[in-house]
């Protein structure tokens, strides 16, 4: 029997009951809407899907935006939102931030990518046999989107940081988070100033629109390059501190403990490199004709510099092209006529310092920054 590829929708509808249902995500914890074929949910999260009917471009519309709530997506009003900025950190007092000041200050446009950390954490157990704690994430918990916002520094400048600052606090107005019956607190991960002063955003439009509630609504940080964790969503207040800060999200998350790293964890701060094929997983391909397959890579560490793909389990391995404006990740194509059966497909980045993927990612206990080539099976009749 000689199967069709599955792209279309009609294709995904006849092979997913799940086509025509609405998730949600646990405790309702998103309020945009979730379609099956655009996304999985993972308890309170959502992850994009690669496979989804119709490809996002090199920016990736709200709608289709990967979710990472520790809680639930707050509602909150513009008109009575204040962003406080206090501490040791300050020659004055506090200084108090409202929606119209941020409209009004002086404001930077950036195409940047938000990843979460656990992004391929899935991989640590499918891959290599390994269990891991979190979010089991395929590599869905990315995305790219223009954002707009004032920088971080107009505003610490604006509250009269001190040049002997060392750590800025940014905290969440969600509510705390609560695991294994102790409060944590309100999501919070201290930033260290010289990258709180370089290129971070304090973004108030996502895409050219007021960010929606599920992406920080009415602003959030942007943070190039670091960990999801770091771009904190519903921004309420900012501690500025001159000695070093701490909170569970880098001293007891973040961090990669295990027997390649140090016994108290080592910090983990830029995203790392990593590629996917924008096909179903096990996905079904004509054999004996040319197909045109799709993916893309990014990274952390600024940009992507060469990639290549396998069809053979990595005996073989040649160059992808290039497509897209290579803003926030780098887009890219194969050509391949696959013989009838089973294959894995796998692609690999460099990113601009000649840093690869490599095959087996080492473990941390909590499956952080994967960044091993993923294996990627599909059949072809
Ligand atoms: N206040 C707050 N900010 C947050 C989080 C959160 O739960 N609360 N989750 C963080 C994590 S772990 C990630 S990966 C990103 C996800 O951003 P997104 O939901 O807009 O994709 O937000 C970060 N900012
Ligand atoms: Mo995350």
């Amino acid at each position: 029997m000689r199967r069709r590829a599955l792209f279309g929708p009609a294709a995904v509808a006849a092979t997913d009951p799940l086509w025509t249902r609405t998730a949600f995500a646990a405790d309702n914890a998103i309020v945009k809407p979730l379609p099956p074929e655009n996304f999985t949910v993972l308890g309170t999260n959502a992850e994009m899907r690669w496979d989804s009917p119709e490809p996002v471009g090199d920016i990736v519309p709200a709608s289709r935006f990967f979710v990472h709530n520790h809680t639930a997506t707050p509602r909150l009003d513009a008109r009575t939102w204040r962003l406080s900025i206090v501490g040791d950190g300050l020659r004055g007092g506090p200084d108090t931030v409202t929606y119209d000041d941020l409209l009004r200050l002086p404001s930077q446009t950036r195409v940047e990518a938000i990843e979460c950390a656990g992004n391929g954490r899935a991989f640590f157990t499918s891959q290599q046999g390994q269990a891991v704690e979190g979010t089991a994430w395929r590599l869905g918990g990315i995305g790219v989107a223009r954002w707009r916002g004032v920088p971080l520094s107009v505003l610490l400048h604006r509250a009269g940081i001190t040049r002997d600052a060392v750590d800025v606090l940014p905290e969440g107005l969600d509510d705390d988070y609560v695991t294994g019956g102790v409060n944590l607190g309100r999501v919070r991960r201290p930033l260290p100033v010289h990258k709180a002063l370089d290129d971070v955003l304090v973004a108030y439009e996502m895409n050219g629109e007021p960010l929606p509630p599920d992406h920080g609504f009415p602003a959030r940080l942007v943070v190039p390059g670091w960990i999801g964790i770091a771009n904190i969503k519903w921004l309420g207040r900012i501690e500025v501190s001159r000695s070093p800060l701490r909170s569970p999200w880098n001293t007891e998350y973040y961090r990669l403990y295990g027997p390649d790293h140090p016994a108290d964890g080592q910090l983990i701060t830029r995203q790392n490199t990593k590629s996917a094929f924008e096909l179903p997983w096990g996905a079904t391909l004509e054999a004996g004709r040319d197909h045109v397959l799709r993916g893309r890579s990014w990274s952390g560490t600024g940009g992507v510099s060469r990639v290549e793909v396998s069809t053979d389990d990595g005996r073989t391995w040649r160059r992808a092209s290039f497509v897209g404006s290579g803003r926030g990740w780098q887009r890219w194509t194969v050509r391949w006529r696959p013989g009838p059966g089973e294959h894995v497909l796998l692609a690999r980045a460099v990113d601009r310092h000649g840093v690869g993927q490599p095959e087996a990612e080492p473990y941390n206990t909590q499956g952080y920054l994967f960044g091993a080539v993923v294996r990627h099976p599909v059949s072809a009749w």
